[in-house]
């Protein structure tokens, strides 16, 4: 029988080293040979040289800018192929916001809308003043329209209101410190986003849409129409911003969605993926890997583990007293600590073998097609989440609940990263670089106000940038550097659909042949000392 040998002749710490240098040397191999990317965010020491996302070419075949750099517009605008499209401009706002509303207009009018002249529609939960309604046809030629949300879908349903459970959850979520958790007014915001706007007669009217805010920025000109490029390319959703929700706000959210699915046999579309992990990613009867394994960089730290103690095994089998100074021994002896002390991870959101990550399309900014919303699948959808309660109960934010929902029915190759839009909401911001700036397109106000044909402030032309004359703020960091691990999982995804994507009718497939991987790492393991 195999004995455990009760002196080990090297210190901890030369193991730690020796084990670190492994694992780097794993995630390099692993890193290299499936995508050429490399994470920026959870960078270590040992890995200074990592050159961030903002600096590198991240294209694929699906997903890359409509354009580099700037357009003339004229031409644009004139050629033969392109049509104005059927799209608004959609807000939802309160009168006393209006100074920041005037922002926002005058942002998106002076970098995309003195060109293309896409009309506004307005909306609140009460009547806009006519100061409001003034204030706001100053600053845009273009077509603006005010609507008036009806009472009855703004409000919760009259029994949930009056109901000691309603006032009580508010107050709970407060008392928890859940952001925004104790404001009503917010829960029906976000229900509202959530099931209603696409509903509303004046946003029906369109087919596309671009959602903005109050108090945002735009940094760079899209000399282009998103809404037209969308259609051409196939896209029906575009983003600028892939973050990770607070988990407080939504602990239900996926247990609700998925009922959903279950119960309507909802088959999703690939962009599913973005947002689950799932459990049945490899191919395996091995019932350890089975219950801990369920991302690809899990995989290859457990399937070593595996060779390792295997190897160990083997050998104390075979020979009885096995060789102590032999270093896979050692390895595989360390592994079998390892996973004898590690537990079974709990996690939270687990719900038919998958887990939410929490990744969402940040919905403060979309561009999309009315209708990825506007379909009895979301609706049903909306319709489901709302009956259990979680807009009150919890406090089911419009992105998480608009990401998932889209996810039940399009792929991933028709959302849209709209790397090269300069955006900030709040404090966080993406701002791209400016892309290499031959032919030099000179600047053409569509406006006169907005003319800066002599300005010289925007930033300097980068190799891989996309922007269009941006001038982007100086800040700490831009979120497509730092928003693991979802932006990370969104160019995973672009590579993953380039080699093969492993998701059909809602299912996923086995990614990884287990044996014939294992069979890798068994070859590098007997070989490596
Ligand atoms: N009419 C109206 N608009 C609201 C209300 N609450 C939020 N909004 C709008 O909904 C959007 C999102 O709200 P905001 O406070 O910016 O939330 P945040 O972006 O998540 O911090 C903004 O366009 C607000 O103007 C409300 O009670 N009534
Ligand atoms: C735009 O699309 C909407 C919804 O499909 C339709 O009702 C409307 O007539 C269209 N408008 C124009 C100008 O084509
Ligand atoms: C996986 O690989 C093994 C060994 O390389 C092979 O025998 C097996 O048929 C493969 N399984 C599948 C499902 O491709
Ligand atoms: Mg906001």
């Amino acid at each position: 029988m195999f004995q455990i040998p009760m002196s080990i002749n090297v210190t901890n710490q030369n193991y730690r080293r020796k084990l670190s240098y492994l694992i780097l040397i794993i995630v390099l191999v692993f890193v290299t040979i499936t995508y050429p990317l490399k994470r920026f965010y959870n960078r270590t020491e040992d890995d200074e040289n990592i050159i961030p996302y903002s600096d590198q070419n991240i294209d694929t075949e699906h997903q890359y800018p409509f354009y580099k750099g700037c357009k003339q517009v004229d031409a644009y605008v004139n050629d033969l192929e392109y049509h104005k499209m059927n799209a608004t401009c959609v807000m939802l706002t309160r009168n006393e916001e209006i100074e920041d509303v005037i922002k926002t207009i005058e942002s998106l009018e002076s970098h995309f809308n003195q060109w293309y002249h896409y009309p506004y529609v307005f909306l609140n939960d009460e009547p806009f003043t006519n100061e409001f309604i003034e204030r706001v046809k100053q600053h845009t030629n273009s077509d603006v329209q005010f609507g008036t949300i009806n009472q009855l879908d703004w409000n919760f349903p009259e029994e949930v209101e009056k109901s000691f459970e309603y006032r009580e959850a508010l107050l709970e979520q407060g008392d928890r410190g859940v952001m925004y958790g104790y404001m009503e007014s917010y829960h029906k915001m976000c229900r509202f986003y959530s099931g209603l706007f696409y509903r509303h007669p004046l946003v029906r009217s369109y087919e596309w849409y671009w959602r903005i805010e109050p108090d945002v920025d735009f940094f760079c000109d899209i000399t282009y129409d998103p809404f037209y490029e969308m259609k051409r390319h196939g896209k029906r959703y575009g983003f600028t911003v892939v973050i990770q929700e607070i988990y407080a706000t939504v602990p239900n959210l996926f247990r609700a969605t998925r009922s959903y699915i279950n119960q309507n046999k909802i088959k999703m579309g690939s962009l599913w993926k973005l947002f689950t992990d799932t459990y049945e990613y490899a191919d395996t009867e091995e019932p350890y890997l089975k219950k801990t394994v369920f991302r690809e960089a899990d995989l290859y730290y457990k399937i070593s583990q595996k060779v390792a103690i295997d190897h160990l095994v083997k050998v104390s089998q075979e020979n009885g007293e096995s060789n102590l100074n032999d270093e896979k021994n050692e390895e595989g002896l360390r592994h079998l600590i390892n996973r004898a002390q590690s537990k079974v991870p709990i996690f939270e959101r687990k719900f038919d073998n998958e887990d939410y990550n929490g990744c969402h399309f940040w919905s403060n900014f979309e561009i999309a097609k009315r209708d990825v919303f506007d379909n009895p699948v979301y609706d049903n959808y909306f319709k489901h989440l709302e009956k259990l309660g979680g807009f009150w109960k919890e406090r089911w934010g419009d992105a998480p609940v608009h990401s998932l929902g889209l996810a039940l029915t399009l792929d991933f190759e028709q959302v849209h990263y709209f790397r090269d839009i300069g955006y900030r909401h709040s404090s966080l911001q993406h701002c791209p670089n400016n892309a290499p700036t031959k032919p030099k397109i000179p600047y053409v106000s569509g406006e006169s106000k907005y003319d800066r044909s002599h300005s010289t402030l925007y930033d300097k032309p980068s190799e891989f940038g996309s922007g269009c004359r941006c001038q982007c703020p100086e800040v700490e960091y831009d979120v497509e550097d730092y928003s693991f691990p979802c932006m990370d999982r969104w160019l995973e995804l672009g590579f993953e659909v380039e080699n093969n994507f492993n998701f059909k009718d809602g299912k996923y497939y086995p990614y990884m042949n287990l044996s014939s991987f294992e069979n890798g790492i068994k070859n590098d393991f007997e070989t490596r000392f």
